[in-house]
């Protein structure tokens, strides 16, 4: 099998990066006057579906923002015949319950990281490769192009539907320990990480000490000191309150973490023609939404951090090539085990996008 472009790939993309851095819910019927018949005011049937929408991030996140907007197309496109019910800050539960709730009917959306999502799908854990995407504007290009799709359409299998990207951003480090500049300074760190086994791996091999955690549990585990860091967008950082419980921020940038809209494909499957494009296209156009209010969440987020005491570190050029070195080798097994056509398919698209 060809070995995967990963070395040639790298180095431009951290140079790049380096100066950007920077459902079902039930069908109910309700009687509705039928339109003006002239004489008899006779009653039509109008079955109301009901889309039971949940996510992980409290309702301060773009992205539950983000899902207002999905709620707020969708109930004027389809003049009400779906109604879409939000829940935020883990209401419904963490990623994978979520996500198993739209395999089982209980619920119609979710919007999790691609990390969970390789648990379902694992050929997903590509995204999560750290310094894959050297920016968000890479990011978009290739996700909502032709190979984002192909990985969207390994979902129906599971009885899910992708029908968008969203996004999360780039994950930047956070601890109570000490200031994080170098790779020597992850040595023993004990990171909570998304239930992901790349996740993991990468740490790993960065010296630290992961542990796999739903997010619901993860700001209790950093004021317990269960764990004395994790990794998430600045955006995140800032809006879950981690900086209550958590002194130290450096830019790591590590990974760039897509969202994905997903939807249960029993839930599609039973909608109209006309009802499966309309939410297609609201999740579509409330994920660019999505986005720019991410962008500018982060991009403010950080000063407010430091405001309100968290110590901010700069990683070091240097320090993160010696990064990219020591997660190099699991790269490479990942890229194997996903396989290398596939990998290089991404690492092409994202060559292309920066032409
Ligand atoms: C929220 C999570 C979060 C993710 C994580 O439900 O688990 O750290 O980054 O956004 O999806």
């Amino acid at each position: 099998m060809k070995k995967s472009k990963l070395s040639l790939f790298l180095a431009p993309a951290l140079a790049l990066m380096l100066t950007a851095c920077g459902g079902g819910g039930g069908d109910t019927a309700t009687e509705e006057p039928a339109p003006e018949t002239g004489g008899d005011q006779a009653t039509e049937q109008v079955e109301t579906k009901t889309i039971r929408a949940g996510i992980g991030l409290n309702d301060a996140h773009p992205q539950y923002k983000g899902l207002l907007k999905f709620k707020e197309i969708v109930e004027e496109k389809t003049e009400g015949s779906i109604v879409v019910e939000t829940y935020h800050s883990g209401q419904l539960g963490d990623d994978r319950t979520m996500t198993e709730g739209l395999q089982l009917g209980s619920q119609e959306v979710t919007i999790p990281s691609t990390a969970p999502i390789a648990n379902f799908v694992p050929e997903f854990s590509v995204f999560d490769f750290p310094f894959l995407f050297p920016s968000e504007e890479v990011a978009d290009t290739v996700l909502d192009g032709e190979v984002g799709q192909q990985f969207l359409d390994m979902l129906p299998e599971q009885n899910l539907v992708g029908l968008a990207y969203w996004e999360n951003g780039f994950r930047d480090l956070t601890n109570s320990v000490r200031p994080v500049a170098t790779v020597e300074d992850f040595k023993g760190l004990k990171i909570r990480t998304m239930e992901n086994e790349l996740h993991l791996d990468a740490f790993r091999a960065l010296g630290a000490n992961p542990t796999p955690m739903a997010f619901t549990e993860l700001f209790a585990a950093l004021q317990q000191r269960t764990v004395d860091g994790q990794e998430n967008p600045y955006a995140t950082i800032y809006l879950q309150k981690f900086h209550e419980v958590q002194d130290h921020v450096s830019n790591t940038h590590h990974i760039y973490s897509p969202f994905v809209f997903l939807m249960s494909k029993s839930f599609f499957d039973d909608l109209t023609e006309e009802q499966q494009q309309i939410v297609q296209e609201a999740a579509i156009e409330a994920g660019q939404y999505q986005r720019e209010l991410n962008r500018e969440a982060n991009a403010q987020y950080l000063e407010d951090l430091q405001a309100e005491g968290m110590t901010y570190t700069e990683i070091t050029p240097e320090a993160r090539e010696e990064m990219v070195e020591r997660i190099r080798p699991v790269l490479d097994e990942y890229a194997e085990k996903i396989g290398s056509d596939l990998v290089n398919q991404v690492y092409d698209a994202i060559e292309a996008a920066q032409q």
